[in-house]
This record gives C-alpha cells, structure tokens and sequence, in this order.
C-alpha cells in the first residue's frame, strides 16, 4: 500500500519507523512518505494560514498549498483522499478494515482552525475522526489511521502476529495474555494454560473474552455502536 500523509510537520512521522509499521516499510509493504505542504505555497515567506473570513479566533490554513500540493503528489486522483477531522466518521474496526483495501491512501492534516472549506471540496474524497474530542492537528490522528489500517494490508502482520484473536476481530475484546514465569508476585498463571490441552485452553479463552466484553464493554455484545 502507498501512503501520503500531507503535513506542516513531516518530522512528526518519524515515529512510524519503529515496530511492525517501520518492519514493513523496510520491507516494502508499506510505501510511506509524509510530503511537506509548505513546499508548496507560493508566498514569498511560505506562509500556509491567514485569518478566517468573517472573523473568529485563530487562523486557517490557506487552499493554495494545500490544492497544489496534493495536485503534485496525486495529479490523476489514484488516492484515496483522506480529510484527518474531528467533523469525519469515527474510526473503528471495520473502517480500518475497508480503508485498507485501498491500494493509494493521501492523509491530508490540518492545524490551526482548520483548512479552507474549498479545497475540501475540490480535493477531498471522505473525512476521518478518531474520536469525539478535538486534537491541535490531524497529526496524531493520521498516525493512529495508518497504524490500524497497515495491520489490514498482506504482509504487514508476519505470521506470529495475527488478527485471528485480537479484540475487535470476532466483535469482543480479546482474552487476558501470559508469559514467563508460571508465578510472578504471588499471582499465578491459569492451569488450563499450562496443560497443553488446546480444545481447553479455547474454551478457556472464549470464555474469558465473553466475561471481559460483558463487564467492559457490554455495546459489544448488544450490537450498538
Ligand atoms: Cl482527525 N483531527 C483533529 N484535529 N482532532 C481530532 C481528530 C482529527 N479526530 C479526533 N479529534
């Protein structure tokens, strides 16, 4: 998958070298850049906001910049344009899931108060939210799209990672998880666990998942959002 976040801070993406997203843009499953929108602005100083119309606090990021920007990064439209807003449609499981059967994702990140409403309009396919709260950026939010969305793409999970079990992937949250030692201050590792029966320890482990739902996250169970 090739991604293009557009940001007046690229530096803010060097985070995504660590782990299993850095592994599989190493690897090349993932072709990542993140494109500097201030390279774009026509002003004499590259200023890239200006003061909202009609008044207000704060200032707002300027279209020019932004339209040449993603004009030269994705001149015949073979991205999926993506507007990071806390205005967007939540992100969950499943649309992290469809995002990821793109072949082309464009992440474009706002500041400020936001961007001019036309360049959203001429540019831009849909708008994603991580939440209900407002963040100083779309920074940290494209961060957690392409993090959720790379783990859906072939080859970015190796084989001992999975999705099989992992919460969210059969509607629950996933069961509790232990390693070495078989005691650790006193607490012990579940026997079922540790007897090698694999039908038992399933059991075990569907059980657990439904208990921790029902306690933590009953909407799972009940089919609401
Ligand atoms: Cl995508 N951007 C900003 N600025 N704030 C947010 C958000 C996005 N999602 C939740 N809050």
């Amino acid at each position: 998958m090739k991604i293009r976040v557009l940001t007046l801070f690229p530096q803010m993406f060097d985070c995504l070298n660590e782990s299993i997203i850095g592994r599989a843009i190493k690897s090349g499953k993932l072709d990542f850049a993140a494109v500097d929108i201030r390279a774009y602005s026509k002003d004499k100083h590259q200023k890239c906001d200006d003061t909202p119309y009609g008044g207000g606090a704060g200032m707002v990021m300027a279209a020019q910049p932004i339209y040449d920007c993603i004009n030269a990064v994705d001149p015949n439209h073979e991205y999926l344009r993506i507007y990071m807003s806390p205005k967007g449609e939540r992100l969950s499981d499943g649309l992290c899931r469809t995002l990821a059967k793109n072949n082309n994702i464009l992440l474009l990140c706002g500041h400020y108060e936001g961007v001019d409403q036309r360049v959203l309009d001429l540019c831009i396919d849909r708008e994603v939210s991580i939440g209900d709260y407002v963040l100083s950026g779309g920074e940290l939010a494209a961060m957690v799209v392409i993090d959720g969305v790379s783990r859906f793409v072939d080859g970015v999970l190796g084989s001992f990672d999975s999705h099989e079990d992992e919460s969210f992937s059969n509607g629950m949250l996933e069961y509790p998880q232990y390693t070495r030692p078989p005691e650790f201050m006193g607490l012990k590792v579940p026997e079922v666990l540790l007897n090698g029966n694999h039908k038992e320890i399933a059991s075990f482990r569907a059980q657990k998942s439904r208990e921790l739902t029902k306690r933590l996250r009953p909407d799972l169970l009940s089919g609401e959002e």
